[in-house]
């Protein structure tokens, strides 16, 4: 996610100079800032963050690295793109929270990117013209041709891949969750199985999340948001059909970087926006945003472990992330 957020950078944010590219592997830096004309390679996270040639930062790090580098870069005043999640730790969450209520201005946006996503928005856009009635069920299939690699455990599945459907399902329908089930296919001996996920909001609706890891077929989102009076349900996405040999075939995405690519470069001017401006987004995902899918991600390993429904209980919203 590093190179694409710097070709990004580097390709679609042309008010916006490439400055530094930052891995612990120099030499992948080196390949990524040659590719994108970054002025400078390092593996010096901390050094490259307070930098005086550096205006702004996007971490695309691992998870566990999230908060603290969310930190450094508050301590240093520098607006931050944290790709999600802000941390699988809610206790991480409200520390970079609070940081940055103590540094007195906003500084992080959270790359809850699907935010960005023209289905999502239009689904958001019809529910609040009130052309579907009171929102009562929110439907979301998440599944991936495969899992990344050895690292990516099955907690992952609700750590890691769900917290986009915890993110953009509560943006849509403008509320929180209160409880949430977990139930897995005992069936599945997939070392990433299959999870499926039923939440309670707190305006008495129903969220259901299916996170499949290694569905094998393609890359496939899917979402449809249920009301009283209509439905609204996201197309399938491919630009093209083929018909040939007395068939019709669509080809899918093998990962998430093409299916969502204009809403990651949607959501970095957003960035480059409040970089510039100092006005944040009103479509991107903040620091309680990201507290509020950690805390429902920590509640659905709880609820999966315990085979219970497990409440969510969250801080009281601060004013200052209204
Ligand atoms: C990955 O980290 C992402 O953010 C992708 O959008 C998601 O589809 C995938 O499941 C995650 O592992």
């Amino acid at each position: 996610m590093g190179a694409d957020h710097a070709r990004i950078v580097a390709r679609d944010l042309k008010c916006a100079t490439l400055q530094v590219v930052c891995d612990m592997k120099e030499t992948r830096a080196r390949s990524v800032a040659d590719a994108c004309d970054a002025v400078d390679v390092t593996s010096d996270p901390a050094g490259t963050i307070s930098r005086q040639d550096v205006d702004a930062v996007i971490i695309a790090t691992p998870d566990s690295t999230h908060a603290s580098l969310c930190l450094a870069c508050i301590a240093e005043s520098k607006p931050v793109l944290c790709e999600k999640p802000l941390s699988r730790s809610s206790t991480d969450c409200l520390e970079v929270m609070e940081a940055e209520h103590r540094a007195g201005r906003q500084l992080v946006q959270v790359g809850f990117m699907r935010r960005f996503d023209r289905a999502y928005r239009e689904m958001k856009a019809s529910l609040d013209s009130g052309a579907l009635g009171r929102p009562l069920i929110m439907h979301n299939f998440h599944r991936n041709v495969e899992t990344p690699g050895a690292d990516f455990t099955a907690a992952m599945a609700i750590t890691n891949s769900a917290p986009h459907e915890f993110d953009v399902a509560r943006h849509v329908l403008g509320t929180e969750y209160r409880d949430v089930s977990a139930f897995r296919p005992e069936r599945s001996d997939a070392l990433v199985p299959p999870v499926i996920m039923v939440l309670g909001t707190e305006d008495d609706q129903l969220v259901t999340i299916e996170i499949n890891n290694n569905a094998a077929y393609g890359y496939d989102i899917r979402a449809e948001l249920v009301g009283e009076t209509g439905s609204i349900s996201m197309n399938d996405v491919a630009y093209t059909r083929t018909d040939a040999g007395l068939s019709s075939t669509t080809g899918y995405d093998t990962d998430w970087r093409n299916r969502f690519a204009n809403a990651y470069v949607s959501q970095g001017r957003d960035f480059l926006d409040f970089v510039e401006t100092g006005n944040f987004s009103l479509v991107a995902a903040n620091c309680w945003d990201g507290y509020a899918a950690a805390i429902v991600a920590e509640a659905g390993a709880r609820a999966l472990d315990s085979g219970s429904r497990c409440a969510i209980r969250m801080i009281g919203k601060p004013e200052v992330c209204e």
